[in-house]
C-alpha cells in the first residue's frame, strides 16, 4: 500500500487561491497570454483536481465582466456556484478590481475627479453585494492605482483623506447591510511604475487607527509586496499579529530589487518563509492562507497544477520543520541561553512608577560583563540551514 503524502494539504488548513492566481494566463508587460482563459468555474474545477484547497476568492470583475448582462451575470453565477458545489471549495473573501479599466487611470478612492471617486464607492458596495452572495467574510482593499505616476498630480494629503472618506463610509455600509465583513487593506509600494499612497503595511496599520470605526478594519500583508519595499516580511506580520489586525494574509514570493514576480510561496525565500511559517504557527493564525501569486509564463495547464499544488506543499513542509524547530533539544537550549530572565528587573520595567524609576536609576549593572555574555547565532543560524536542508 502507499504511504500516506504527510504533506497532503487538507480543508483545515485554509489554504485559498484566487480566480485571478490561478486563472492567470501568463501575460506580462511584454508578452500576450501563453495559456487559454479559464472561465470561473474552469478554474474551481482545476483546484478541485489538485485537491485539499479550502476555497477561492475573487474581485467582482474575475467572477462578473464588468461589461457583463445582467442575464449573463446570473448565468456565470449559476455555472460558478455549481462548481464551487462539486469542488467543495468556499470563498472566503471577494474584493473589487478598482485598478483595471481605464476609468481607474488616476487612481478610485484617491481619483481628482469626484464622480470617479463616487463611481469607485458604488461599485465596491455592488462587490460588497456580490462577495456576500457566496458568503465571503474577508473584504480586501488593495489600491492598485492609489497614487501619482507624478508628484505633481496629487496632494497626498488630501489624497489620504479621500481615502480615509471611502474606507468609512463603507465600513458603514457594511453595518448596514450586515454584511459581517472584516475589512483587510492591503499595501503596495508601486504599481507598476505610479507610487501608491500607504505603501507598505505600517502605513495601513497606522490608517487604521484614524478610522470611525477601526475594529473592523484589520490588514492583508503580503510578502511579495513588502519584499519590494525591501522590509523583511517576517517582522511585518509579526508587527500585524501584535497589534491585533491579521485578518487575512497573501502568501507568494519576491526577489529584492525586481519588479513585482508574483512568484510562487517559498519559491525563492526559504528561510523568511519559514519565519512565516512559524508566526502563524506559534501565534495560532486561524485565518485563510491565500496564495497570491502565479504560475511561471511558461506553465501549461498541466504546471498550473503543479503550481497551486507546490504552493501548499511548500506551506505543510514548513510547517513540519516550524514543529521540528519547537521540539529540537539543541536549538531550544541555544535559544534558552541566549534569553537572560531577571524577573526582579523585569517587574520594574514593565510600568512605570516614581519608585520604580528611582530603584532601576539605582541598580547597578556591569556594562562590560554584560558586553561579554555569549551569542552563539552563527551556531544558531547553521543549525535551521541544516535543519531546513533537511541535515538534521
Ligand atoms: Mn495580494
Amino acid at each position: 500500500m502507499a504511504k500516506q503524502n504527510p504533506y497532503a494539504p487538507t480543508p483545515a488548513d485554509r489554504f485559498t487561491f484566487g480566480l485571478w492566481t490561478v486563472g492567470n494566463p501568463g501575460r506580462d508587460p511584454f508578452g500576450e497570454p501563453t495559456r487559454p482563459r479559464l472561465s470561473p468555474a474552469q478554474i474551481v474545477e482545476l483546484l478541485g483536481q489538485v485537491g485539499g484547497v479550502h476555497g477561492v476568492n475573487f474581485h467582482d470583475n474575475d467572477l462578473v465582466p464588468i461589461d457583463a448582462t445582467q442575464a449573463e451575470a446570473e448565468q456565470i453565477k449559476r455555472d460558478f456556484r455549481k462548481a464551487l458545489r462539486r469542488a467543495r471549495l468556499r470563498v472566503p473573501m471577494a474584493t473589487t478590481n478598482l485598478f483595471t479599466d481605464p476609468v481607474f487611470k488616476d487612481g478610485a478612492f484617491t481619483s481628482n475627479d469626484a464622480d470617479v471617486r463616487a463611481y469607485a464607492i458604488q461599485k465596491t458596495m455592488n462587490g460588497m453585494h456580490l462577495g456576500a452572495e457566496f458568503g465571503a467574510k474577508t473584504y480586501v482593499f488593495w489600491g492598485g492605482r492609489e497614487g501619482t505616476d507624478t508628484n505633481v498630480s496629487k496632494d497626498p494629503v488630501q489624497a489620504t483623506g479621500w481615502f480615509r472618506e471611502a474606507i468609512n463610509f463603507l465600513c458603514r455600509y457594511n453595518r448596514d447591510q450586515r454584511f459581517g465583513y472584516r475589512f483587510a487593506l492591503e499595501a503596495k509600494p508601486n504599481e507598476p511604475r505610479g507610487h501608491i499612497f500607504a505603501p507598505v503595511t505600517g502605513s495601513m496599520l497606522g490608517f487604521i487607527s484614524t478610522l470611525d470605526l477601526p475594529d473592523m478594519v484589520g490588514v492583508n500583508p503580503e510578502f511579495a509586496h513588502e519584499q519590494m519595499a525591501g522590509l523583511n516580511f517576517p517582522q511585518v506580520v509579526a508587527e500585524a499579529i501584535d497589534a491585533g489586525k491579521l485578518f487575512h494574509i497573501d502568501l507568494n514570493d519576491q526577489e529584492a530589487g525586481r519588479f513585482d514576480q508574483d512568484l510562487r510561496f517559498a519559491s525563492q525565500s526559504y528561510k523568511h518563509a519559514f519565519f512565516v511559517a512559524k508566526l502563524l504557527i506559534d501565534y495560532r493564525y486561524r485565518g485563510p492562507k491565500h496564495f497570491d501569486s502565479h504560475a511561471y509564463r511558461t506553465a501549461d495547464y498541466a504546471d498550473v497544477k503543479a503550481f497551486a499544488a507546490g504552493s501548499m506543499r511548500s506551506w505543510k513542509i514548513l510547517e513540519a520543520k516550524v514543529y521540528r524547530f519547537n521540539r529540537d533539544r539543541r536549538i531550544q537550549n541555544l535559544l534558552g541561553k541566549i534569553h537572560h530572565d531577571r524577573p526582579q528587573l523585569a517587574r520594574l520595567t514593565r510600568r512605570y512608577s516614581k519608585q520604580n524609576a528611582k530603584a532601576i536609576l539605582n541598580a547597578e549593572f556591569n556594562r562590560k560583563k554584560l558586553a561579554a555574555r555569549p551569542l552563539p547565532y552563527e551556531q544558531l543560524d547553521q543549525l535551521l540551514f541544516d535543519l531546513l536542508m533537511g541535515v538534521r
